[in-house]
């Protein structure tokens, strides 16, 4: 049964797992690549699936196991799958649902290996894509082909925030019998639930809030049990981007104090997107908690908070966003996101470097755009930093 809100901090402590031979305080680090079969005959009834029991690490191992099944449990899914990476989950889930010919409809801007990626199944598989706003009944409809298998959406979207309606995405997907998979990365489960509002897989970069300290790079892939076998049978084990235990347990530490975190990031942003709304120099400023109208109402029905990503485009264009990025003593210039520390980077020259000048524009991304992870350092230094920063331009 989903906890109550207020429970969070409870059940993330608990994160360590029933079936603890050792009583341990703290989930046990089995840091094997191999198990050992007490005999020959056990041995090939599990790789027949027709005796429980790990095998081999990159078919299965207990710790990464226990954070797949922390990820699902938070996510409301019924089974995960971890991955090396977000992008080895974000692969992970789209190479076994698509086959040459067929075609996936995405949200109109994903993170610029995700583009990467999509380019690459087009080139190499003839599996199409298309980028749409998807902001009305009638863009999904029309932007749905004989072909399509699936819906691919980031929200909020990296770097723009533009946010995307889950619920009817959803509803539409299912008329037409597609999946819906949504990059559920800058919210995190504390604050968006894909699978409540309909979506059938959701995707993480564990390497972000999830593990929350800048140590670990990982991802996760949740959803139906069905699904997610399959995943694990075709590219966790013949692809093979696995986690590693130790990076599982770094994840599981970390994700124990995600309430805790999450709410400073958001309580943080907000301070800081307020600041930021008073400068004059910030020509457009990109914060769900600022958005009006149609993009306002998907907040108020799908998240529980704006979040703790800000993008803000200056007034000097990209040289002054260069210029504001080297002014900054206590915000580190970094890409990645969702860790303690805040990190600013430039998505045209860095995190979306991938993906072309004419389509980062239409996905509204233009090149004196900086983004901003709001960490969980004290408001007043950020703040102060900023301001220096803003002085000196
Ligand atoms: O493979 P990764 O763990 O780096 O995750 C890929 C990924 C997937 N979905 C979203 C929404 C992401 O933002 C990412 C990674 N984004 C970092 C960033 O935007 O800063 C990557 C640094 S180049």
């Amino acid at each position: 049964m989903e906890p109550q809100v207020s429970g969070w901090n409870t059940r993330l402590a608990r994160l360590t797992g029933a079936k603890n031979p050792y009583d341990s305080l703290t989930p046990p680090l089995v840091q094997t690549s191999t198990f050992v079969f007490p005999d020959a005959q056990t041995g090939g009834a599990r790789f027949a699936g027709e005796q429980p029991g790990y095998v081999y690490t990159r078919l299965g191992n207990p710790t990464v196991q226990l954070f797949e099944e922390a990820v699902a449990s938070l996510e409301g899914a019924e089974a995960g799958v971890a991955f090396a990476s977000g992008m080895g989950a974000i692969s992970g889930v789209l190479l076994p649902l698509l086959k040459p010919g067929d075609h996936l409809l995405c949200s109109e801007g994903v993170y610029g290996s995700t583009f990467g990626l999509l380019e690459f199944l087009a080139d190499h598989f003839r599996i199409a894509h298309t980028f749409s706003p998807l902001q009305t009944e009638a863009q999904i409809e029309t932007a749905i082909t004989g072909d399509t298998k699936a819906i691919y959406i980031e929200t909020p979207i990296n770097p723009t925030l533009s946010l995307v309606d889950i619920e009817m995405v959803a509803q539409a997907a299912h008329r037409h019998g597609l999946m819906l998979i949504v990059d559920n990365t800058f919210m995190t489960p504390y604050w968006q639930k894909p699978i409540e509002l309909g979506a059938d897989v959701v995707v993480h970069s564990a390497t972000k809030y999830l593990g929350g300290h800048g140590d670990v790079i990982a991802g996760a892939a949740v959803g139906s049990a069905e699904f997610m076998r399959t995943v694990r049978l075709s590219t966790l084990k013949d692809i093979g981007a696995v986690l590693s235990p130790f990076d599982a347990w770094l994840l599981l530490r970390g994700m124990r104090t995600l309430a805790l975190r999450m709410e400073q990031h958001a309580k943080n942003a907000q301070r800081v997107a307020a600041f930021l709304a008073n400068q004059t120099a910030v020509a457009a400023l990109h914060y769900p908690g600022y958005f009006e109208g149609g993009q306002r109402s998907i907040l108020q029905r799908q998240m529980r908070s704006p979040g703790a990503m800000i993008s803000f485009e200056l007034s000097g264009g990209m040289k002054a966003g260069m210029a504001f990025m080297n002014h900054l003593k206590l915000i580190k210039i970094a890409v990645s996101l969702g860790d303690i520390h805040s990190l600013i980077q430039h998505p045209a020259s860095m995190t979306h470097s991938l993906v072309p000048p004419e389509e980062r524009l239409r996905m509204g991304l233009p090149d004196g755009m900086v983004r901003l992870s709001v960490g969980i350092e004290d408001a007043d230094d950020l703040i102060a930093d900023l301001s220096q920063a803003f002085e000196r331009l």
